[in-house]
């Protein structure tokens, strides 16, 4: 908020998303809300809960639209409103081409290292174009003025920038992308190569979550657009129109409302050790991830069994339990992906369980944040196996969640996380070697070393919080202003 109010003075913020914040259900006939497992929600929400404005979604809710006004409305949070979630509709063919077919069909496996091959179909890239000018639609009907802040979010929306410059052209458009972007030789791969980069640089800055990202995205540039380049400046010029490209390294709030409200960890440890009907002296290890390809789960749960066969001396005593959030169920490789994870923890389950004990648990549902915080703060470990994630915020959850410094978190070197959670024990999560091996080390780990590592990561994460992304993004959005004033294009 005070970014805002010293570098945008008197702006108004709206954000654009395709995933909403609050999610309205009804469930035997009472009307619930949810928070989806979404690490941009995760990071974004707390922000816009602090500037105010309005966050436009696609409402995907089964009572989304019972709680609206007649402009698709509702101020949010619900116990406590702040801002206003305004809800877009589309249709099941929109949703189909847009969301299932060209967002994660095609851009999520092009963007991310984790070999499922992208597929790229006409139809679904006229359904992108065609929710992304709906999206523009709704935020010319909620700006109120010539030249609001708009934050357009994640890969939904490549197109929407331009769109928005188009009929905003003194908007500060601020884009950010929340997964990896891929060099250019495969960006390539996408058929609508040049029209992506053009929606972009629609945009008055471009961020994306680590410098190598960036690069990526100039070598692309480059590569498929007759822009100027200025790669000392970051900056590409396209029909006059400049946009930085920036890197900005995302958060989580700090302190973090779900660690405040959750019970001490002697407490969470108790509770999570009966539910899951675990000896006092058992070891627990710990998985949380929208069920996704790019997480890798499978290898994960693959180094659970190679650690259980190098290293006796944790059978019957090391429980791994992989909360998994059903995600994009209607696309065939999720579902592939759903049956192989299954397979894996049967199988290793059938070779090391004994009697009651059952080295994994899976736990295949949506859990609401007080859950996942309470399995944070239970377990000796956490175990991030990303092939490929732009940050990875569960990494920084863990970390939010140990206050008692105790804990170890093994981490995948292809998280962006891992380029600041450098006191992590960090693999390769394809060498299960490697990946027992740092297993085995956070189980034996003595408390002092497992304080200090803790410790350090803890000050990492408290300071590069996420109102500090979000700061730095409008301090240098609040720069362009000031010389775009200077220079007489806005007033
Ligand atoms: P995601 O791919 O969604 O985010 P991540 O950053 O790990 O991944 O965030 C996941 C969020 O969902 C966390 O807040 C976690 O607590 C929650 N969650 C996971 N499993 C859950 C479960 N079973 N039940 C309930 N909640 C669950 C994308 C990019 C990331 C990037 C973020 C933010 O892929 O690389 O870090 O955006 O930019």
């Amino acid at each position: 908020r005070d970014a805002l109010a010293r570098h945008l003075p008197g702006s108004e913020v709206i954000v654009v998303a395709n995933r909403e914040p609050y999610i309205h259900e009804r469930r035997d006939g009472v009307l619930r809300v949810q928070h989806p497992a979404s690490g941009l929600v995760t990071a974004l929400e707390p922000v816009v809960q602090a500037t105010g404005g309005t966050w436009i979604a696609h409402g995907s809710g089964a009572a989304d639209r019972e709680v609206v006004d007649r402009h698709a409305r509702v101020r949010v949070p619900p116990d406590d409103p702040a801002y206003t979630l305004r809800r877009v509709w589309l249709t099941a063919a929109e949703e189909e081409g847009y969301y299932y077919g060209f967002s994660n069909e095609g851009l999520w496996p092009l963007c991310h290292v984790a070999h499922t091959r992208p597929t790229f179909r006409g139809g679904d890239f006229a359904a992108y174009r065609d929710a992304n000018r709906k999206f523009a639609d709704a935020v010319c009907e909620e700006a109120n003025g010539p030249d609001p802040v708009v934050l357009v979010q994640d890969y939904h929306f490549a197109l929407l920038p331009r769109m928005i410059r188009e009929r905003l052209p003194r908007a500060t458009i601020i884009t950010f992308w929340h997964i990896p972007w891929p060099n250019s030789e495969r960006f390539g791969i996408c058929p609508w190569g040049p029209e992506i980069l053009e929606g972009m640089l629609g945009s008055s800055i471009l961020g994306f979550h680590v410098q190598a990202h960036c690069n990526n995205f100039l070598d692309s540039v480059d590569r498929y657009l007759e822009a100027r380049l200025d790669r000392e400046r970051q900056s590409v010029v396209l029909g006059g129109q400049e946009t930085l490209i920036r890197a900005y390294p995302i958060s989580i709030d700090w302190p973090t409302r779900w660690a405040a409200d959750a019970p001490a960890a002697p407490l969470c440890r108790e509770r999570v050790f009966a539910d899951l009907g675990l000896a006092p002296d058992a070891l627990l290890g710990v998985g949380i991830d929208r069920l996704d390809y790019t997480k890798g789960i499978e290898e994960r749960l693959l180094a659970v069994e190679r650690l259980l066969e190098r290293f006796p001396q944790f059978r019957g005593r090391f429980t791994f339990a992989q909360l998994a959030a059903p995600s994009r169920t209607r696309i065939p490789r999720y579902q592939e992906l759903n049956r192989n994870v299954e397979e894996v923890a049967r199988r290793v389950n059938e070779r090391f369980g004994e009697g009651d004990y059952r080295p994994i648990v899976l736990l295949r549902e949506h859990h609401e944040p007080p859950t996942v915080f309470r399995y944070y703060r239970a377990a000796d470990l956490c175990y991030v196996s990303s092939l490929h994630d732009g940050m990875n915020l569960v990494a920084k959850e863990f970390v939010a969640a140990r206050d008692d410094e105790a804990g170890v978190l093994v981490l995948s070197r292809f998280t962006g996380a891992s380029r600041e959670l450098g006191e992590a024990l960090l693999v390769n999560p394809y060498d299960l070697e490697e990946a027992s091996s740092a297993l085995a080390a956070a189980l034996a780990m003595p408390r002092e070393e497992q304080r200090e590592r803790m410790r350090a990561l803890r000050t990492f994460v408290s300071e590069f919080n996420v109102y500090r992304w979000a700061g730095r993004m409008l301090v240098d959005a609040g720069r362009l202003r000031k010389r775009d004033r200077v220079s007489g294009r806005i007033t």
